[in-house]
């Protein structure tokens, strides 16, 4: 099989409800990029990489469009089954990138499974269960809003709650995990996401305040040297979302002991290959971990629930998906959903939906 055209596209995903906010921005529509794969034999695949907004990481909508084009034309040629010597023809034709990347990658692993005639889950070592917890993410809002948002999606089914922190006062950050601490049910796990928002400082006097409230520290501060510096006094739990940017960054974690677990994100690491790596070194060290990814539609919600079904349900964190904050579906039929909390695997193969005809428009780029 040979990649024959390569198409990219862009679609912008506004939020529901206006805007989300976190600690150092606040998002109001998010710029996708659909990478699509023509092969020789007909068959297709799809790939998508969507920043939430140019500050949350170190990548950028119109940066994943200029190294998609400065890929695309060495892919031409390639036989996309062979996913890791396409990975090497990427690497040798662009340092870094790796959200860019990923679109790539998630592509060939759908065109993988559509060629098989398997689901992208299987071939990434076989879904561990059919239906996937997912989890919520409330935003950064006032206090008593919050703590009713945690007990309506409770009540809806959702088995974890995230709670955005950050970037106000520290007495509103308290007052909000204490009051979401009121609503917690039983078996309902928590992770308190500061996004990076706070000062080492913030940290210890947050979890020492709080520390009869069980719950996870998500990506609290900048680095992970100002977690290190204080991780030995905090009475919660670390994971790191934001700073695990790559493969070496998550074995410099693991080798410190600076986190428990991780917030993972699908295309900041470099897509379904480098996270089928992260999973396995996270099930080696007994890690508990999320498969997410910043923002995106149903082609970004179809990878993370592939390779979420993958983890290990001891350790799994659950898929979050921006399908709840996005109008519609690309693939109205197939489309990824979340009912109760929880998402069903889809049956198909490859990624296991197909995006309606004409839902992106006019490629903005293409490479025959
Ligand atoms: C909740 N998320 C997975 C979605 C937003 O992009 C932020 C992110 C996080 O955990 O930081
Ligand atoms: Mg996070």
């Amino acid at each position: 099989m040979k990649i024959t055209e390569v198409h990219i596209y862009q679609k912008d995903l506004p939020v529901q409800g206006g805007s989300y906010k976190m600690a150092k921005a606040e998002v109001f529509a998010l710029d996708s990029t659909i990478l699509k794969l023509v092969t020789d034999t007909g068959l297709t695949g799809y790939g998508e990489t969507c920043p939430i907004g140019p500050v949350y990481a170190p990548m950028h909508a119109l940066g994943a469009r200029a190294a998609l084009a400065e890929m695309a034309p060495y892919l031409l040629g390639e036989n996309p089954l062979l996913i890791d010597k396409v990975r090497r023809t990427m690497d040798e034709s662009l340092n870094g990138h790796n959200y860019a990347k990923a679109a790539i990658d998630i592509a060939l692993w759908d065109l993988a499974g559509k060629h098989y005639g398997a689901r992208v889950c299987d071939l990434l070592g076989g879904a561990m269960r059919e239906r996937v917890p997912s989890y919520y993410a409330t935003g950064v809002n006032e206090p008593k809003r919050t703590a009713e948002i945690v007990k309506e999606k409770i009540a809806e089914g959702y088995p974890r709650l995230q709670v955005k922190v950050g970037g106000r006062t520290l007495e509103e950050d308290i007052e909000t995990i204490r009051l979401v601490g009121e609503v917690l049910k039983p078996g309902i796990r928590l992770a308190i996401d500061g996004n990076r928002g706070w000062t080492s400082r913030d940290l210890i006097f947050i979890s020492q305040q709080c520390a009869e409230i069980k719950f996870v520290l998500e990506q609290p501060c900048n680095t992970l040297d100002e977690i290190l510096a204080v991780r030995s006094v905090l009475r919660h739990p670390v994971y790191l979302d934001e700073n695990t940017e790559d493969l070496h960054a998550v074995l410099r974690a693991i080798q410190t002991g600076v986190c428990d677990g991780f917030g993972l994100k699908v295309t900041r690491l470099g897509g379904l290959s480098t996270m089928r790596t992260v999973r396995d070194l996270c099930h080696l060290k007994s890690m508990p971990h999320t498969c997410d990814d910043s923002w995106g539609g149903d082609i970004i919600a179809a990878a993370c629930l592939h390779i979420g079904a993958t983890v290990d349900p001891k350790l799994s964190e659950g898929v979050w998906l921006a399908e709840p904050y996005i109008e519609g579906n690309y693939d109205s039929k197939n489309g990824i959903k979340i009912k109760n909390g929880w998402i069903d695997v889809p049956s198909q193969v490859g990624l296991g939906i197909t995006p309606d005809e004409g839902v992106f428009g006019d490629a903005v780029a293409s490479f025959a």
